[in-house]
C-alpha cells in the first residue's frame, strides 16, 4: 500500500504526466489549428455553454481579464485531475489510465464540437493523451518502492524527482513553445502588414476642433486603436487570410452574393465615425469607444443580393461561429452601417475582426458588430437567433442614452472653489442633445456640451461647480431628441444598463 508520502509523490508524477500532455496537444496544435489546442477547445466550448448569469458575473469581476481567468482556472483544474490519475494510477494502473483516457476523449469531443473544426481536430487530444499515459507509466514504475526497483530508496527517490521534473518542464515548454510560434506564424499579422489601404470615395466629414473638452482626465474622444476595449468570445483570436476570405450573402435574396477581398477594396469606400458600445457596459463603464471607420456600406452589398420584401433580419456569422441578429432597417435606412475594413486609416488589428467587420451606428455590438464576418444570412426575427440571444439577451439591441462622469475620479478630493465636473455622453444615432449634473438632490444643472462630432459618435461635456466644503454625491444625465435618459435602474441584461452615472466627492 501507498504511504501518504508515496501519495504526494504519486499525485506529482500524474501532474508531470499532466504538463506533458498539455505540450505535446499544444505543439500538435500548431498543425492542426489553435482551436483544436485541448484547452482552447474545452475553454470555448465552457464559455458556449457558460449560463447568462455566470458569464454577466465573469465579466462584470474580470473585466476583459476574463478570459486569463478562465486559462487559469482551466489550468488548475487539469492539473488537479491529472494529479488523481497519478495517485489513482499508483494504487491500480487501470484506474489512472482510464482518467486519462476519459479526459483526452472529453477534449478531443470538445476539439471536434468547436464551429470551424476540422477532421483533425481531435488529433491534439489523442496525441497529448497518449503521450501522457507513456510518461504517466514511466514515472510510476520508477516511484520510489515500487516493485523491482534495487536500489536504496534515497537514491531511487531522487532519480524519481529528477525525472519527474525534466517531464513536466518539458511539458510546460511544449506549452509555452506551441502559444508562441502559434500566435507568430499564424499569418494574420504577416497579412495585416501588407495591405494597403485605398482612398475612401466619401471621406468623413471634418471634426471640430472642440471635440475634446480641455480637461485632464476627461477620455480622448478618438479612442486609441490598442486602447479600444476588446469582446469576443474568442479564445484565440481567429487568423483570417483575406486572399481566401469570402463573404457571402444569402438566404431571403433574389441573387445570393459573394464578395472577395479584392471586390471589396476595389468598391466605393465610405469613411465615418462610430462609437460603439458593448451591451454588457455597466453604468459608468468604460466597454466603449469612438473611431473612424472605412468600409463599404452594407445597404450597396444588401442591394446586389435584393433581399425578398419579408426579410428583416441579416444574420451575420464570423469564421468562429459568432452570430449577431441585426434588423435589415438598420443596415438600409441611409446611416453609416459599414463593412469595415479599416479603423484610423490602417488594416483592422486582428483582434477588432481582420480582415473584415461589421459596424453599425446606434446598435450594442452584440447585434451588429461581427468580427472576422464572412456571412451574411436574410432571415426573419421570427425564425431565427443569434448567438447572445439563444443565451438570454434581446434579439434586438438600441443603444441606450447614457452619460458618465470622468472627472472627478470617484471618491477624489477637491479644494472647495470653482472644481469642473466633466465627461462623456452617448446616444448613438439620435445625438446627445444636453447634458445636466445634479449635486446631491438638488436641481439639475445644464453642462455645457463639447463641439459635435456628429451623431454617431459620443460627445463631451463640463460643468463647473461652486462647491463648499462637504463630501457630495454628483449624478449626471444626458438627454436625446426624445428626452432624458432614464434614472432607474436597470442590469445589463438583457438589452443594456440604465441608471445615472455617480461619483462621491470630498471637498476640503
Ligand atoms: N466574431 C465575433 N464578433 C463579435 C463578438 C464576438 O464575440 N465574436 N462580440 C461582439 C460584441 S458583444 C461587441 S461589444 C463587439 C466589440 O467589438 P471590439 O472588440 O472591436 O470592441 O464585437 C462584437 N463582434
Ligand atoms: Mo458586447
Amino acid at each position: 500500500m501507498a504511504g501518504r508520502q508515496d501519495t504526494g509523490l504519486a499525485a506529482l508524477a500524474g501532474v508531470a504526466a499532466g504538463a506533458v500532455t498539455l505540450g505535446v496537444a499544444s505543439l500538435v496544435a500548431l498543425l492542426t489549428g489553435p482551436t483544436t489546442d485541448p484547452l482552447v477547445a474545452v475553454g470555448g466550448a465552457f464559455v458556449d455553454a457558460t449560463p447568462a448569469w455566470l458569464k454577466d458575473f465573469a465579466a462584470s469581476t474580470f473585466g476583459t481579464a476574463d478570459k486569463v481567468v478562465l486559462g487559469i482556472g482551466e489550468v488548475v483544474v487539469v492539473l488537479a485531475l491529472a494529479a488523481l490519475a497519478g495517485v489513482l494510477a499508483a494504487r491500480r494502473w487501470a484506474w489512472g489510465a482510464t482518467l486519462v483516457v476519459v479526459l483526452g476523449a472529453v477534449a478531443g469531443l470538445a476539439a471536434m464540437g468547436r464551429p470551424d473544426a476540422g477532421t483533425l481536430a481531435a488529433v491534439p487530444a489523442v496525441a497529448g493523451a497518449i503521450a501522457g499515459l507513456l510518461t504517466l507509466r514511466e514515472l510510476i514504475r520508477r516511484l520510489p518502492g515500487a516493485p523491482a526497483r534495487p536500489r536504496p530508496e534515497g537514491v531511487q527517490r531522487r532519480a524519481f524527482l529528477q525525472v519527474t521534473a525534466a517531464a513536466g518542464a518539458l511539458g510546460v515548454v511544449g506549452v509555452l513553445v506551441g502559444r508562441a510560434v502559434g500566435a507568430t506564424a499564424r499569418g494574420a499579422q504577416t497579412a495585416r502588414a501588407a495591405i494597403r489601404i485605398p482612398r475612401p470615395a466619401v471621406t468623413a466629414p471634418p471634426v471640430p476642433a472642440g471635440v475634446q473638452v480641455d480637461v485632464d482626465g476627461v477620455v480622448p474622444w478618438q479612442t486609441p486603436a490598442d486602447e479600444f476595449y476588446r469582446i469576443d468570445t474568442a479564445l484565440v483570436v481567429p487568423q483570417v487570410d483575406p486572399e481566401t476570405w469570402t463573404l457571402r450573402v444569402h438566404g431571403m435574396v433574389a441573387e445570393e452574393v459573394t464578395l472577395t477581398w479584392d471586390e471589396l477594396l476595389g468598391s466605393d469606400l465610405v469613411e465615418a465615425w462610430v462609437t460603439l458600445a458593448c451591451v454588457s457596459n455597466p453604468v459608468g463603464g468604460d466597454l466603449i469607444g469612438n473611431q473612424k471607420w472605412l468600409g463599404l456600406p452594407l445597404a450597396d452589398l444588401l442591394a446586389r443580393a435584393r433581399p425578398t420584401d419579408d426579410a428583416d433580419m441579416v444574420l451575420s456569422r464570423s469564421v468562429d461561429g459568432f452570430t449577431a441578429s441585426t434588423p435589415l432597417a438598420a443596415l438600409t435606412d441611409g446611416r453609416d452601417a459599414l463593412l469595415a475594413i479599416a479603423m484610423d486609416g490602417e488594416p483592422l488589428p486582428v483582434e477588432h475582426g481582420f480582415p473584415v467587420r461589421m459596424v453599425v451606428p446606434g446598435l450594442y455590438g452584440y447585434v451588429s458588430a461581427t468580427k472576422w464576418v464572412t456571412e451574411l444570412k436574410l432571415t426573419r426575427f421570427a425564425d431565427e437567433t443569434a448567438y447572445w440571444t439563444d443565451r438570454g439577451w434581446s434579439p434586438q439591441g438600441p443603444i441606450k442614452t447614457q452619460s458618465r462622469i470622468e472627472v472627478p475620479r470617484p471618491g477624489a478630493s477637491v479644494p472647495a472653489g470653482p472644481v469642473v465636473v466633466a465627461g462623456t455622453a452617448w446616444a448613438q444615432h439620435r445625438g446627445v442633445t444636453g447634458v445636466q449634473v445634479r449635486v446631491e438632490q438638488g436641481s439639475w444643472s445644464d453642462a455645457t456640451l463639447a463641439d459635435d462630432g456628429g451623431i454617431d459618435s459620443w460627445r463631451q461635456w463640463s460643468w463647473t461647480w461652486d462647491a463648499e466644503p462637504g463630501e457630495y454625491q454628483l449624478y449626471v444625465r444626458a438627454s436625446d431628441p426624445q428626452g432624458y435618459q432614464t434614472g432607474a435602474r436597470a442590469d445589463v441584461i438583457p438589452d443594456g444598463a440604465t441608471g445615472y452615472d455617480t461619483v462621491r466627492v470630498r471637498v476640503t
